[in-house]
Order: C-alpha cells, then sequence, then structure tokens
C-alpha cells in the first residue's frame, strides 16, 4: 500500500530556532519513514517580510542543511526549495481567485503581522492561499505544524473544498498532525509571545547555531516567575512552564520526572541543567550542519534531485487543475 503523505516547511526568514526544531523538524524526523514526506524551505513566504537578498540566500541553504543536519534523510523524505517549484505560485494564485478577502482579513497571523506594520503588503495577506498551494500541490494526508499554524491548515481545508465543489473533485483535504506538548514554544524574553525567527530580540529564541556561550547566556537572562518552585503551571508559571517544555522536549524526559528532579533545585540551578542540555543537544547538529555547509556541491545536489521529484507530482496536479478551470493544456 502506498504510504500516506505528509507535507511541511519552515520558512527562510532567519535563524532557524528551538521552537522551530521541537515543534516541527522533530517530527518531521520522527515521520519519515513511515511516510512520505515533502519537506520543503519556504523561501517566497519569508519574503511577506522585508528581506536583505545576500542574507536570505545564505538563509535558504542554511535551512536546507539544517533539516539534513537535524536527521532529514534525502533517501526517505523529498527536500526541496520552494520558488524552485514554480507551480506552488501557480496554485497559489489559482486559489486566489477563489478566496474571498474577508477570510484573508480574518486571519490572526495577518491581523497580529498588520499591526505592527505601517505599509500592510498584499503578500502578507495572501500568505494563506499559498501556503494552502503548498500542501495541495502534494495531496497531502497529513501536515506537521506548530499550533501556529493550525489556523492557516483549517483555511487550507476550507479553500480545497470549495475548489472541489465548484470543478469535481480535485483536493484532499489535509489534517493537521499537532504535537501534544511543544506545539508552541514560547520566547525565552517573553512568555506570551511565541518564539519565532522574526522576533524583535535575538534573546527570543535559542537558534539552533548558537554557540555554546550564547545558549549559556540566553538561558541566564531568561524572564522566569514568581515563586521558587519548578513547577508545570501554564497559569501561574507561564515561564518556567515554557523551560519545563523545552527541557523535556530535548532530553526526552516527562515534565512529571523533572519536576521531581528539580524539586528542591533553585531557577538558577534548573536553567544551568538546560543551557548544558541545549549545548550537549544541539552540538552534534551543530557539527554536521558545519560539513555540509562545507560541501555545498554535496548539499546542491540534494535539493535539486529533491526538485525534481517534487516538480513531478507538482506538475501532474497542476495539469489536472488546468483542465478543471478552463485553461488550455494542449
Ligand atoms: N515557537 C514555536 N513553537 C513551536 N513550533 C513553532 N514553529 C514556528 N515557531 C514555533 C513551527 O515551525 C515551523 C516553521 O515555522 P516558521 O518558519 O514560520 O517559523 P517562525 O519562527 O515562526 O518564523 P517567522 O519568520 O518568525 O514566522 P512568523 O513571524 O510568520 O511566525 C512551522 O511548522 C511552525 O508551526
Amino acid at each position: 500500500m502506498a504510504k500516506e503523505v505528509i507535507v511541511s516547511a519552515i520558512q527562510a526568514s532567519g535563524n532557524v530556532h528551538i521552537g522551530n526544531y521541537i515543534g516541527a523538524i522533530q517530527q518531521f524526523v520522527k515521520l519519515q519513514d513511515k511516510y512520505q514526506g515533502y519537506f520543503f524551505i519556504a523561501d517566497l513566504h519569508a519574503l511577506t517580510e522585508p528581506q536583505d537578498p545576500e542574507k536570505l540566500r545564505k538563509q535558504i541553504l542554511d535551512s536546507a542543511a539544517l533539516y539534513m543536519a537535524c536527521g532529514l534523510d534525502p533517501k526517505e523524505a523529498v527536500i526541496f526549495i520552494q520558488s524552485q517549484v514554480p507551480e506552488h505560485t501557480e496554485l497559489g494564485w489559482i486559489l486566489n481567485t477563489i478566496t474571498p478577502l474577508g477570510e484573508l482579513e480574518r486571519m490572526t497571523q495577518f491581523k497580529d503581522k498588520s499591526k505592527k506594520r505601517k505599509n500592510i503588503l498584499a503578500g502578507l495577506l495572501n500568505y494563506p492561499t499559498l501556503m494552502a498551494a503548498d500542501i495541495l500541490l502534494y495531496d497531502a494526508d497529513l501536515v506537521p505544524v506548530g499550533k501556529d499554524q493550525s489556523q492557516h491548515l483549517e483555511f487550507t481545508r476550507t479553500v480545497a473544498r470549495k475548489f472541489n465543489s465548484k470543478f469535481g473533485v480535485t483536493f484532499k483535504e489535509p489534517r493537521a498532525l499537532l504535537k501534544k506538548e511543544g506545539a508552541l514554544i514560547m520566547g525565552l524574553d517573553n512568555p506570551s509571545n511565541k518564539m519565532a525567527k522574526s522576533a524583535q530580540s535575538p534573546n527570543n529564541y535559542i537558534a539552533i547555531l548558537d554557540e555554546p556561550n550564547e545558549i549559556q547566556r540566553k538561558i541566564k537572562i531568561a524572564v522566569t516567575d514568581s515563586g521558587k518552585e519548578i513547577k508545570y503551571d501554564p497559569v501561574k508559571k507561564p515561564a518556567i512552564s515554557n523551560l519545563l517544555i523545552i527541557y523535556s522536549a530535548m532530553s526526552g524526559k516527562s515534565i512529571k520526572n523533572l519536576e521531581s528532579k528539580f524539586k528542591e533545585k533553585t531557577y538558577a540551578e534548573f536553567k544551568s541543567s538546560l543551557a548544558d542540555l541545549l549545548v550537549e543537544k544541539l552540538s552534534p547538529i551543530q557539527k554536521e550542519y558545519k560539513r555540509l555547509i562545507e560541501n555545498k556541491g554535496e548539499l546542491l545536489k540534494v535539493l535539486n534531485n529533491g526538485k525534481e521529484q517534487a516538480q513531478k507530482v507538482a506538475r501532474t496536479t497542476m495539469l489536472d487543475v488546468r483542465k478543471k478551470i478552463g485553461l488550455l493544456c494542449e
């Protein structure tokens, strides 16, 4: 029997951080044997925020190298760059033509981000239609995402239904695959905002490529809560709960186990142990990343191969879509 398909991505919008790792990449790696995975670097999505071209190019390659350094295997999964498969933008455009403006304006990410800027870009508004295209092109059954993307996935299901009822059954409605814990890692500098590449301050996140002394420093200054107890209580102790989730995800130990391990310990002792754990877990990833980046030819070969495999599927989907909506296909 054919494997079910999973599709997911990270944006090439900055430094890949432990929120991306715990909420997304760790899952991709676990799922790659069981499912046919399509994992890409969303460089076109990154353009919805202003980017420096030189930095963007580096971020794209860095993110791809990090995928592999974290354990994604090109023999198991298709790894590619979004902009190298132009069918993404083509389907994105077509989905725009059946999406009411109000649906896009209601998206939480659009509302939050547009509050922070003077000039609101159309690309930011149309982000969900491109994301829907990313997923629907590959007939995905499942989409592993962090909680921050669940609304966009619901939108994807809606637009797939709409297209199917207008033009005949074409797309599968994908399901979200959410982690129970670690679905949303919060910022170290403010536990009410998510950890994000686009955060104002680098103290918001631990980047996978942060040096050991940088990791120690950021964890040391991470916000904590009042009181002294190391206890999981997201309402009364959001900062410590967030650190416990990170500890648990990186160590594989349960939160209960960690609460008893740190029962008599201070916040400082807990943080120091967490920083050591992060250094220990991230250092082999950093080493492998370095090897891959130094062998750029090997990396580009993987990405080129991924592009070809992805495009084969994407072209077939687009031929069907073009026929159904009435475009010339001869
Ligand atoms: N804080 C997070 N906790 C858990 N999962 C997260 N993801 C992102 N942030 C967290 C998941 O990682 C995948 C890639 O998401 P992204 O590239 O959009 O990451 P980002 O850090 O959120 O990047 P930006 O540029 O800062 O994006 P915006 O500003 O759009 O949020 C996704 O599966 C996501 O769920």
